[in-house]
C-alpha cells in the first residue's frame, strides 16, 4: 500500500519529485516517516484511545471467552463492521489456541496484521501521472470533504511531486463553492477555472481540460456538487460531466476519487455505496478520521465497497491529506 506520495502515484518517465519530498531511504527519509506516523497516530487519537486502550487491556490477560468477546466489541465500536471483525477475532483465537501466538506483544501484533489485511483490495492504488494532462475527479455526497481534500491534494502534487495543477470548479449548484475552492487555490498556488452559480458544471469541467491541454498542465482536478434536488439528478449530471471530459480527452477521467466522511460511519458507507454504484469509482478518500472514535471504517470500507482507500484527511490543515497505508494505520489504531 501507498505510504509516500511517490508510492501513491506514479510520475511520468524523466519526471523526479521535488525536492525535499516525502521518499527517500536514507536516515533523513526514515526521520521523515517517523515524524509522519508520529502525527498520524495524534491525529487518530480520538479511536486510538477508545480502541487501542480496550485492547491493550484484553490482550494481555488470559484469554478466555468474556475477553474475545469484549475485543469484539471494542472493534465494533470503532465501526469495524460485524461480519468483518467476527471473521479478524474468530481467525486471531483460533491461531492463539493453537499455539501459533502467544504472548500480548505478539497478538497484538497479529491482530495489526490480521486488521491492515482487511483493507487490500484487488483493484490497483497507484495512480498513474502519465496522461498529459492527467485528470481528477471528485466526487461524494455533500459535506463530506471533496473541496478540501482537491485543495490539500493540489498542495501537494505541487510541493511533493512537483507537478503543475490546475482545478476545476465544477461545483456549481452552490454559491459559495466557487469561492471556497478559490481559497485552496491561492493556498495551494495553482490557477483554476472559475464557473458560475447556476452553470453547467460539463462546461466548467470542460474549460478545465481545455486549459490544461493547452497550457501544458501535469494534473488537472475538477470538483463536483454533491448535492442536487434528487439522486438520480445527480447520478446523471456525474455522468454527463465525465463525457464531456472523454470528449476533450479519451480515456479521461484518468481517476474518480469517492470522499467519505468518517464521522457518519455506517451511514456514510451506505451514500458511498450508492455512488460507486452509480458512477464508476476508482479510490475512496477517507475524511475526517481525526474526529471520530470509529476510525476502524477506514479498514473495513475497501473491504465492504472491493474499492482501495487511497487517501486518509486527519485534519483540515494543508498538510493532513495522507497516502493510505493499511499496516501504518493500523499500527496508529492499536498502539498505545
Ligand atoms: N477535521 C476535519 N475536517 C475536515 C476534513 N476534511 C474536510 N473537513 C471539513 O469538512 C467540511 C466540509 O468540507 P468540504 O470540503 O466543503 O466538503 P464538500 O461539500 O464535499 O466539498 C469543512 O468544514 C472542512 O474543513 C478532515 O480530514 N478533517
Ligand atoms: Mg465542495
Amino acid at each position: 500500500m501507498a505510504r509516500e506520495w511517490t508510492d501513491l502515484f506514479v510520475l511520468p518517465d524523466g519526471a523526479a519529485p521535488a525536492p525535499g519530498h516525502d521518499g527517500g531511504d536514507g536516515d533523513e527519509g526514515g526521520r521523515r516517516r517517523g515524524r509522519i506516523f508520529r502525527r498520524l497516530r495524534e491525529n487518530l487519537s480520538k479511536t486510538r484511545q477508545a480502541l487501542g486502550a480496550e485492547i491493550q487491556a484484553t490482550l494481555f490477560q488470559t484469554m478466555d471467552e468474556e475477553t474475545w468477546e469484549r475485543l469484539e466489541e471494542a472493534l465494533i465500536m470503532a465501526d469495524v463492521g460485524a461480519a468483518t471483525t467476527a471473521k479478524v477475532v474468530a481467525q486471531l483465537e483460533q491461531e492463539a489456541e493453537a499455539g501459533d501466538v502467544e504472548g500480548g506483544e505478539a497478538l497484538s501484533a497479529r491482530l495489526t496484521e490480521l486488521l491492515a489485511g482487511i483493507a487490500r483490495t484487488e483493484q490497483p492504488v497507484r495512480i498513474d501521472l502519465s496522461p498529459e494532462p492527467t485528470v481528477i475527479i471528485a466526487v461524494g455526497v455533500n459535506g463530506t470533504g471533496k473541496t478540501t481534500t482537491i485543495g490539500k491534494l493540489a498542495w501537494h502534487l505541487q510541493r511533493e511531486l512537483g507537478q503543475t495543477v490546475l482545478l476545476g470548479a465544477a461545483d456549481t449548484f452552490r454559491a459559495a463553492a466557487t469561492e471556497q475552492l478559490e481559497g485552496w487555490a491561492q493556498r495551494a498556488g495553482c490557477a483554476m477555472v472559475s464557473g458560475r452559480q447556476g452553470q453547467d458544471p460539463g462546461s466548467v469541467a470542460f474549460e478545465a481540460v481545455r486549459r490544461g491541454r493547452e497550457e501544458g498542465v501535469d494534473v488537472v482536478v475538477v470538483d463536483t456538487a454533491g448535492r442536487l434536488h434528487n439522486q438520480d439528478q445527480l447520478m446523471d449530471e456525474l455522468a454527463k460531466v465525465r463525457r464531456v471530459i472523454a470528449k476533450q480527452l479519451p480515456e479521461a477521467p484518468h481517476e474518480t476519487l469517492l470522499t467519505v466522511d468518517a464521522t457518519t460511519g455506517q451511514n456514510g458507507l451506505r451514500q458511498a455505496m450508492l455512488f460507486s454504484r452509480a458512477v464508476p469509482v476508482d479510490g475512496i478518500v477517507m475524511t475526517k478520521l481525526d474526529g471520530t472514535a470509529k476510525g476502524g471504517i477506514a479498514l473495513a470500507i475497501a473491504g465492504e465497497l472491493g474499492i482501495p482507500v487511497k487517501l486518509i484527511g486527519v485534519g483540515e490543515a494543508l498538510e493532513d491529506l495522507r497516502p493510505f497505508d493499511a499496516d501504518d494505520f493500523a499500527r496508529a489504531l492499536i498502539t498505545p
